[in-house]
């Protein structure tokens, strides 16, 4: 049993490893994303809140009980938060409102995490600029 255990701790290890890596392999080519055909609604999506600006919806790999995307409708170079220019100061203040009315609706304003992953170092895989929005659990410092 404790080789099993210690055996699972090396596999879950070696599962971040790995996701990490795939991560940190995607570049920033600007091409268009998968995010595009969410926001076309060509891919299915359970949406949480839109408006005129952005989107969110729930991510396919949930990292806590509420794990919710917010998302430019129109990435206009953003496809990080490193590429952010001074034009953007508008859609990043909407983006991070839309991120507590998110945590509303999902009723987890008593705690919350909002997260943004940007460049592959931070493993960011999907490049069109996206706020996690977290919670529903007791959530844990320092992150991973
Ligand atoms: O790693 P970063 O910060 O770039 O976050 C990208 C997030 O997009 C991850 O948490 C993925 O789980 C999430 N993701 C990826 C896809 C996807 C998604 N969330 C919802 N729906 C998705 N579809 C349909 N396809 C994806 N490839």
């Amino acid at each position: 049993l404790h080789f099993r255990r210690a055996m699972s701790h090396v596999n879950a290890r070696n599962d971040e490893e790995a996701s990490a890596k795939a991560a940190a392999a995607n570049v920033d080519s600007g091409a268009p994303t998968i995010f595009d055909k969410i926001i076309a609604k060509e891919i299915p999506s359970t949406i949480v809140y839109e408006d005129e600006k952005v989107l969110a919806f729930r991510d396919i790999n949930p990292q806590a009980p509420v794990h919710v995307l917010v998302i430019p409708k129109f990435r206009d170079g953003l496809t990080q938060l490193g590429k952010a220019e001074a034009r953007h100061e508008e859609i990043l203040g909407h983006l991070l409102y839309a991120s507590k009315i998110v945590a509303e609706k999902e009723g987890i304003l008593d705690g919350f995490r909002v997260v943004i992953n940007s460049g592959p170092t931070a493993c960011q895989s999907v490049y069109h600029l996206h706020l996690h929005v977290l919670g529903g659990r007791q959530m844990k410092w320092p992150p991973g």
